[in-house]
């Protein structure tokens, strides 16, 4: 099926800077050239526009608030476009406010079309912040609970319509970090938590089996892929390492799995953070897990359970 890349090469909403280097070092990875040979054809739309980060410290919980928004809207318009035309959009970061931005316009779509969303945050962050709770003002660390109608108005009314998702739609996996009142603001509004101490105990398997549960052929399922979800021994070009994360070969069931669901309709990938990377072992291996999310396998035909 058609695919679209859409780069946006900003760090506006970390704490970190050098995540506005990640479509670069993705390309640079080959994420095309995998795309193409498992997503058919491909389009690289090139990178959206937005302000430079101006590295100015929080106002009123926000850092950056007037440049996230600005970013996100062009991000939201270059999306929902490329939805429209009925492509597969990948949105490439980038920092992870800009789901904000993709996951908007993927709603709206899912709307107008009278389909069912449902999100895989993966992710060792919940980024369900508001600007009371935030330890940081990092809008990063936000994404989830603005898309869900907890938020300033120019950011939630991003897609146009307030709030974009419902809690019940996403699935978060990987998580490991949580902020004291994100942890209470999380389980109020009732968030679906996969966190590292569930997959340890019943693990990956059974762990994207619920998550995936209940999908059926009028469902798009977007992946919103923070690439600090991934232990980082193996991932170490990420602003937030968390320890403890999937291995390799978890990560590789998680991705092959939500390939055989074949509902993927749109995918985020955000965090990577090439000025810390070494020899861009972080991008091969997002590159290599997306292979396995467009449906590479080890054998001609998929294991049978
Ligand atoms: C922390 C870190 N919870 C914050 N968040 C993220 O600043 O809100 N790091 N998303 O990647
Ligand atoms: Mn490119
Ligand atoms: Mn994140
Ligand atoms: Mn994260």
């Amino acid at each position: 099926r058609p695919a679209s890349i859409i780069g946006a090469p900003t760090d506006i909403g970390a704490g970190t800077r050098g995540a506005s280097m990640g479509p670069e070092a993705l390309c640079v990875a080959g994420l095309v050239e995998a795309v193409a040979r498992y997503g058919c054809d491909v389009k690289d739309c090139g990178n959206v526009a937005g302000p430079a980060n101006p590295g100015l410290p929080a106002v009123d919980g926000f850092r950056h608030l007037r440049e996230v928004v600005q970013w996100n809207r062009a991000l939201n318009a270059a999306v929902y476009a490329e939805l429209v035309d009925g492509r597969l959009p990948i949105m490439i970061g980038g920092d992870h406010c800009l789901a904000i931005g993709s996951i908007s316009a993927v709603a709206r779509h899912c709307r107008e079309q009278g389909k069912t969303l449902r999100i895989l945050w993966l992710d060792a962050h919940a980024d369900f912040n508001t600007a009371a709770l935030t330890p940081t003002g990092n809008i990063h660390g936000m994404p989830v609970s603005t898309l869900c109608g907890y938020g300033p108005r120019e950011l939630v009314e991003i897609g146009g319509c307030v709030p974009a998702i419902r809690p019940d739609q996403i699935r978060q996996i990987g998580i490991r970090s949580v902020d004291e009142g994100e942890k209470r603001f999380l389980r109020e509004v009732g968030i679906e938590v996969f966190d590292m101490r569930y997959i340890d105990e019943v693990g990956m398997r059974r762990t994207l089996e619920l998550a995936l549960a209940g999908m059926d052929e009028s469902t798009h399922l977007h992946v919103s892929f923070d690439v600090d979800f991934l232990d980082p021994e193996i991932a170490p070009g990420v602003g937030t390492t968390v320890r403890g994360g999937p291995t390799y070969r978890e990560a590789q069931l998680c991705m092959e799995m939500v390939a055989d669901t074949g509902r993927l309709g749109s995918l985020d990938i955000v965090e990577l953070n090439p000025a810390l990377d070494h020899r861009n072992m972080t991008a091969e291996l997002a590159v290599d897990l997306v292979e396995s999310l467009f449906g590479k396998s080890t054998l001609l035909r998929m294991y049978q359970p």
